[in-house]
């Protein structure tokens, strides 16, 4: 309950902020994303992990609030990268199952990106399996928010539940395979063949596909044999503040 009384003035007391991990496309190695993740600074406990607060900020509905200053700051972020004359690249935003289920979401979104200016095709929220349960709500959802022209990805992909009937229908652009898959792609011969078969899966229903938790070469190498879109992991670079993102990753038009 301190917590949650704690998180209730975190946003006013500006102790939120985001780092950003860089999303690399294995056949040229360039960063065309960047994965937005939230920090919380608390005054006494210092760093938080969202593992420990999101939970607290969807049991309290405080998710809300957070999750649109994280969709603004993201998107602001974005674009003022954009008018600085980099080279464009999209921005992944994870969203919390209470974001997901707000009936005007779309609505909120489309505001957020017109208000900024923000192209919709550089914005891609992230979505968990277990959001799709509710079959219908999901799919009216999904269908909203893809008449913005954003992407649609599946995070932590191969944890969840969703059926394959369902991943057939579905208004999504792309898989994140799980990193408990690929981290030990190399010792652990079933997460081999998970990983092989998301990949190929993918490629089938024309769904891009992203390896998290990349670590190694041997990974690495191991994935771009499998045809693996993009990779994300701390081979490249665990995620970090917008001023050393900036430095280390984008590159001039
Ligand atoms: O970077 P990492 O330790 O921070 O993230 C831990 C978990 O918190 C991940 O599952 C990630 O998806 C989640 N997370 C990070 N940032 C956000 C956010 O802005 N919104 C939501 N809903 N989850 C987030
Ligand atoms: O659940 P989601 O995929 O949104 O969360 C991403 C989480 O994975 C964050 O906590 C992020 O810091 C973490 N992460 C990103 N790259 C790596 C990696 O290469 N190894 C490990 N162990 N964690 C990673
Ligand atoms: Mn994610
Ligand atoms: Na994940």
């Amino acid at each position: 309950l301190k917590l949650e009384n704690d998180l209730r003035r975190a946003l006013e007391r500006d102790e939120f902020y985001l780092v950003y991990q860089p999303q690399v496309l294995l056949e040229t190695e360039e960063i065309v994303g960047m994965e937005a993740l939230l920090r919380w600074n608390h005054p006494k406990r210092g760093l938080v992990s969202p593992v420990d607060f999101i939970p607290i900020a969807e049991e309290s509905g405080l998710i809300v609030p957070i999750g649109e200053w994280v969709l603004k700051t993201a998107c602001q972020q974005n674009k003022t990268w954009q008018n600085a004359g980099y080279q464009p690249i999209c921005v992944s935003i994870n969203l919390s199952m209470r974001q997901f289920l707000q009936p005007n979401l779309a609505g909120k979104i489309d505001a957020i990106l017109k208000d900024i200016g923000l192209d919709p095709s550089y914005v891609d929220l992230e979505i968990t399996e277990s959001m799709t349960l509710d079959k219908e709500t999901a799919f009216d959802q999904l269908n909203r928010l893809k008449r913005l022209g954003v992407c649609i990805s599946i995070d932590d992909f191969g944890t969840g539940y969703s059926s394959l009937h369902y991943l057939k229908n579905m208004p999504i652009d792309r898989l994140k395979i799980d990193r408990s898959f690929v981290s030990d792609v190399m010792e652990d011969s079933n997460n081999a063949a998970i990983v092989s078969t998301i990949t190929s899966m993918a490629h089938h229903l024309k769904l891009k596909v992203t390896a998290e938790g990349v670590e190694n070469k041997e990974q690495l190498h191991f994935l771009r044999q499998q045809h693996c879109h993009e990779a994300q992991g701390y081979l490249f670079s665990k995620p970090v503040k917008a001023a050393e993102f900036e430095l280390s990753f984008l590159k001039p038009l």
